[in-house]
């Protein structure tokens, strides 16, 4: 295995202290269809909880790289600490990944100390500019395959993160931005354009989670679509340092309210589906 650059190629990219504290929000991706939390996504928090732009403002170009090393690490930590027995979704951005094997060896080493299996780690591309080097992008994804990761294309369908990152880029999972997700239960556009992703991700094998969900409807609509991967409020906000315990009867319960539901015709699956969405108590 290449050892990180640190030793052999005299990369200093991540080395030092960041000169800020911060820490790790987790918010469960869950199945509706299998009634389970199968992943837990660690978000980026203050020390006490303050936003992610409190800590993301001070990453300058210079910390990136360390940055990025240390969210890794943070976040397997934490898992750990906290028992996580799903996979692990870490953000991170392609323009702080030097050399895709050199800089996964801080993470191998941290989930061989902490007895936190790596190969349940989902690694998010998040776009937060347009990746110049698509070859860059390319080379991370197909290393992380090989060396058994997941990898999720982040923000589908808005942005960055496009449909053209699929013409040359073969992700495990894309994540359908909220943008596209609110009201689709609601709005015939959003609906088309769902169901034409799902569509195209199935025909790709790629497999997709929607996020942003809020509402029962969405969350009904979109697993009647056979979109049964989920997150968002309607589930659970992000919790500092901590998992969610208190998801199953309300997992149970919708799912139980689409099973109940006659079939109809759905894109993306056989997932049954209807036209009345059937109410019950919200909150998290
Ligand atoms: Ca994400």
């Amino acid at each position: 295995m290449t050892h990180c650059a640190r030793v052999n190629m005299r990369c200093n990219r991540c080395d030092g202290d960041l000169p800020f504290d911060f820490t790790m929000a987790f918010q469960p991706i869950v199945d509706t269809q299998q009634a389970r939390i199968v992943a837990y996504e660690a978000l980026v928090r203050g020390p006490e909880g303050e936003s992610a732009y409190s800590i993301l403002s001070q990453v300058t170009s210079e910390l990136l790289y360390r940055f990025d090393q240390a969210c890794r690490v943070r976040a397997i930590e934490l898992a750990s600490a906290l028992g996580m027995q799903e996979a692990l979704s870490i953000n991170f951005l392609p323009n702080a990944v030097y050399d895709p094997h050199a800089c996964i060896q801080a993470t191998l080493e941290t989930s061989a100390r902490v007895g936190w299996p790596a190969e349940r780690l989902i690694f998010e591309i998040t776009e937060t500019e347009r990746v110049s080097d698509r070859q860059h992008l390319r080379n991370i994804i197909d290393t992380y395959r090989d060396m058994g990761f997941t990898t999720a294309i982040d923000d589908f369908g808005t942005g960055y993160a496009n449909l053209d990152l699929l013409t040359d880029l073969q992700p495990d999972k894309l994540k359908i931005d909220r943008e596209l997700i609110m009201n689709c239960d609601q709005d015939r556009r959003r609906q088309i354009l769902i169901k034409t992703i799902a569509l195209m991700a199935q025909e790709l094998k790629i497999d997709v989670i929607a996020e942003g969900v809020e509402t029962q409807g969405e969350a009904l609509w979109l697993a009647r679509q056979g979109l049964t991967r989920q997150q968002g409020f309607y589930y659970a906000r992000p919790a500092l340092k901590a998992l969610c315990t208190d998801l199953d009867d309300r997992l149970l319960r919708l799912r139980d309210v689409m099973n109940a539901m006659p079939p109809a015709t759905g894109v993306a699956s056989s997932t049954p589906t209807a036209g009345n969405t059937p109410m019950f108590p919200q909150g998290h």
